[in-house]
């Protein structure tokens, strides 16, 4: 799953993409890349971040998916009047970070649309979500988090095969919150639905191999993701896609083999 913000503000690059011709262009190559599809998002969820508009939203991504129509696009919002835009012009799927608990009207877009659904795990909200998080088993309360996420869904009329869970790497964790996360996603696999994992030049590669600029940490985004397909990863959400496309190919090739 290749990334595009369609932000001034992402962390991870930075407004590269808010011009709808650069968005377009990045979307296309990702997909020429080997990205199986493309996520398309108009607000940043980067810890302190405030919301934006559901008509600012739109004017930031209504743009990009008319022009990558007929290709394979998912939606990252959390708003039901997105969402249904999106899915009109022919997205696939909705990647909620707020699992359903941001706008009471999403579940019955998904529902009614028949489309995919992406439910994440966040300990808060991005304005406040670093605040020193704690748990007392990260992988518990996340297993149970998205188990409950995911019961909520099918309750409200979502097909379960149509769902895919996501830890939320980053989202209200710490450095080492993050890394048990990874080191014990099998855990989480066996909750039986397709596992999103979105590593991508997130922070806590950069405070493990001193690298600033999120656009150097390219190296980390592909080791982690090489580890979570290995403990059962499906979706790989990253801004890097020819890299980890390669890496992946290789990875499963070996767990493959006889
Ligand atoms: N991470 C981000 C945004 N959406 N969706 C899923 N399912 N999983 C993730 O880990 C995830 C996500 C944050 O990263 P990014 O899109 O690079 O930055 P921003 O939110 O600042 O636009």
């Amino acid at each position: 799953m290749g990334v595009v913000n369609v932000t001034p503000d992402s962390f991870s690059d930075g407004g590269v993409n808010f011009r709808a011709e650069d968005a377009i262009a990045s979307g296309r190559r990702m997909l020429d890349d080997g990205a199986s599809i493309v996520d398309v998002g108009g607000e940043s969820t980067r810890p302190g971040s405030d919301g934006v508009s559901v008509d600012e939203e739109l004017r930031r991504v209504v743009p990009v998916l008319e022009a990558l129509a007929g290709r394979p696009v998912s939606i990252d919002t959390a708003k039901a009047e997105v969402a249904r835009r999106a899915l009109q012009l022919g997205a696939e799927l909705v990647n909620d970070v707020t699992a359903l608990r941001g706008d009471p009207d999403l579940a019955g877009v998904v529902a009614e649309s028949g489309v995919y659904l992406c439910l994440m795990h966040m300990r808060g909200e991005p304005r406040t979500m670093q605040d020193d998080p704690r748990y007392d088993d990260v992988v518990a309360e996340v297993a149970a988090f998205l188990e409950e996420r995911l019961a909520f869904a099918v309750d409200q009329g979502i097909a379960e095969e149509r769902i895919c869970l996501d830890p939320g790497i980053g989202f209200g964790k710490t450095v080492e919150h993050n890394l048990v996360l990874l080191k014990r996603l099998d855990e989480l696999a066996a909750l039986g639905r397709p596992l999103v994992i979105g590593t991508s030049r997130k922070s806590f590669l950069g405070k493990l191999t001193g690298r600033p600029q999120a656009r150097e940490r390219v190296s980390g985004t592909v080791a982690t993701n090489v580890m979570a397909l290995e403990r059962g990863a499906s979706v790989f959400r990253v801004h890097d896609v020819a890299p980890t496309v390669e890496a992946l190919t290789v990875a499963s090739a070996t767990l493959r083999a006889p």
